[in-house]
C-alpha cells in the first residue's frame, strides 16, 4: 500500500439519500438495469494518462501537480502504477486504458524503451492477477514525442512510418498480454498544419496501409479484442484526416476495412466537430461500427477538448440511449478521458472526479433505459414514418422517376406538411432525466 490515497475509503452505493461525499448515489454496480447488471452495461475504465501522467500543464504555465511519481526512473513507473490500481480498488473500476508512454520511461532509443514497456507490463500483469482489474484497450501514443510532430503514419519521412509501426507492433503485444478487450488508433498528428507543404493523397495511402497492417497482426497473434479508431476533427494538429464517424466510415470502405475496425467515440472530439455526442453515437450504430466510448466534456465556452468529467446528466442520457439502441457495449466500454482541472491538487480530488462521473453515467443509463422500456419515443419516431411502411411509400424505393411522375399526376399527389413535434418530444425526454 502506498499512502497516496491514505484515509480514502473505497466507494460504495449509499443510495441517493446519503450524505457521504466518498459514496455512489446512483451506481449501484449489481443493480440489473434492462436484465443486465449496471456495472456489465457501463464497463468503465480509467484513463492512465489523464490521472497519473498529466502534470497539470496548460498552454500558459507548467506542473501544478506534485505527485510522488513524477519522474523518469523504472521504480518511480511501478510507484505510479501501484497508485493508479488503488484508485481502480477505491472506485471500484473494472477496467482501465493506457497509452505506452504514460506507463513507462522513454528509453534512449527504441529497443531501450520496449524493454521498459516490457518490464511495466509485467508488473502491471501481477497486479490484475492480484485486483481483477481488466484492461479496457491499449494504444500507442505517437503524438508527444518530437519524432512524432509531422505525423505518425502520415509522416512525409518512412523512418517515422517504420518506428510508429514498430511502436504499435509492441503496443498490440502489450495489449494481447494483459488480456486487452479492444486496441485504439488515435491520429492526433495524422493530419497537416498546412495544405502548402502536404501531400494528402500520399499521406492517406500511407494512413490505410498502417490500419491494414494493424487488422494483420491482429489476426497474425490471435488478439481477439476490437481494434477502434477514435475519430477527432483537429487538435493538435490543424486538420485531422480522422475527422468524425462519417469520415472515418468512408476512408474503412474505401479500403476494405469496414468490417474490421469500430470507432471509439469522445464527446469532446464530437462537439469539435460541430456534432453532439448522440449524433456520433447513432452515426456509428447506423454504419455498424459503434465500438466504445471516451466520456468527458468540453467546456462550452472555450470551445477547446478541456476533457472534463461528465455532469450533465440529459446529456449523458441520450449518449446512452444511442447505446441501448445499439445493443450495448460488447468489447467496449466507458473510459473516462477525463481529467480533474489543474487547480484541482489533491488526492481526493481524483477519487470524487471519477465518483461523481460514474453517478451522471448511472443516472444516464437508467433514464436511457426507462426511455427504451416506455417505448414512447421510438412510437412517434416510428409514427413519423408510418407513410413508408404503406405498398405506396415501399414502391417509392424501387420505382424511378418517370414512373413516380405518372403516379403523382394520376393520384394528383398534394402531400400536407406535418409537425415535427420537436417540443412535444424534448417535454417526453425531460419526464425521463
Ligand atoms: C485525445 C484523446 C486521446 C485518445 C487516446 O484527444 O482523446 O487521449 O483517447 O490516444
Ligand atoms: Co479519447
Amino acid at each position: 500500500m502506498t499512502d497516496f490515497f491514505k484515509g480514502i475509503p473505497q466507494i460504495k452505493y449509499e443510495g441517493a439519500g446519503t450524505d457521504n461525499e466518498f459514496a455512489f448515489r446512483h451506481y449501484n454496480p449489481d443493480e440489473i438495469v434492462m436484465g443486465k447488471s449496471m456495472k456489465d452495461h457501463l464497463r468503465f475504465a480509467v484513463a492512465y494518462w489523464h490521472s497519473f501522467a498529466w502534470e497539470g500543464g496548460d498552454p500558459f504555465g507548467g506542473r501544478t501537480f506534485d505527485r510522488p511519481w513524477f519522474g523518469s526512473e523504472m521504480d518511480l513507473a511501478k510507484l505510479k502504477a501501484d497508485v493508479a490500481f488503488e484508485m481502480f480498488d477505491i472506485l471500484q473500476a473494472p477496467f482501465f486504458c493506457f497509452h505506452d508512454a504514460d506507463v513507462r520511461p522513454e528509453g534512449a532509443n527504441f529497443a531501450e524503451s520496449t524493454r521498459n514497456l516490457e518490464e511495466i507490463v509485467d508488473y502491471f500483469a501481477g497486479k490484475m492477477e492480484q485486483t481483477g482489474t481488466k484492461l479496457l484497450w491499449g494504444t500507442a501514443n505517437l503524438f508527444s514525442h518530437r519524432r512524432f510532430m509531422s505525423g505518425a503514419s502520415t509522416n512525409p519521412d518512412p523512418e517515422v512510418f517504420a518506428y510508429s509501426a514498430a511502436t504499435i507492433k509492441t503496443c498490440m503485444d502489450a495489449t494481447m498480454k494483459l488480456g486487452g478487450e479492444n486496441y485504439v488508433l488515435w491520429g492526433g498528428r495524422e493530419g497537416y498544419e498546412t495544405l502548402l507543404n502536404t501531400d494528402l493523397g500520399r499521406e492517406r495511402q500511407q494512413m490505410a496501409r498502417m490500419l491494414q497492417m494493424v487488422v494483420d497482426y491482429k489476426y497474425k497473434i490471435g488478439f481477439e479484442g476490437t481494434i477502434l479508431v477514435e475519430p477527432k476533427p483537429q487538435e493538435p494538429s490543424k486538420h485531422q484526416y480522422d475527422y468524425d464517424v462519417n469520415t472515418v466510415y468512408s476512408f474503412l470502405k474505401e479500403y476494405g476495412l469496414e468490417n474490421e475496425v469500430k470507432m471509439n467515440i469522445e464527446q469532446g472530439h464530437a462537439i469539435l466537430a460541430g456534432h453532439s455526442f448522440e449524433h456520433e453515437l447513432a452515426m456509428a450504430r447506423e454504419f455498424g461500427i459503434l465500438g466504445s466510448i471516451d466520456m468527458n466534456r468540453n467546456d462550452y465556452q472555450s470551445g477547446w477538448d478541456t476533457d472534463q468529467f461528465p455532469n450533465n446528466v440529459p446529456e449523458v442520457a441520450l449518449a446512452y440511449y444511442e447505446i441501448l439502441r445499439a445493443g450495448g457495449f460488447t468489447t467496449g466500454g466507458t473510459n473516462f478521458d477525463s481529467k480533474v482541472r489543474r487547480q484541482s491538487l489533491d488526492a481526493e480530488d481524483l477519487i470524487l472526479g471519477h465518483a461523481g462521473a460514474m453517478d451522471v453515467c448511472a443516472r444516464g443509463l437508467k433514464a436511457a433505459a426507462a426511455m427504451i422500456e416506455d417505448g414512447k419515443l421510438e412510437a412517434a419516431r416510428d409514427a413519423r414514418y408510418a407513410g413508408w411502411d404503406s405498398d405506396f411509400g415501399k414502391s417509392m424505393l424501387t420505382s424511378d422517376l418517370a414512373a413516380i411522375e405518372a403516379q403523382v399526376r394520376a393520384k394528383d399527389i398534394n402531400p400536407q406538411p406535418r409537425s415535427g413535434r420537436q417540443e412535444r418530444l424534448e417535454n417526453l425526454i425531460n419526464r425521463y432525466v
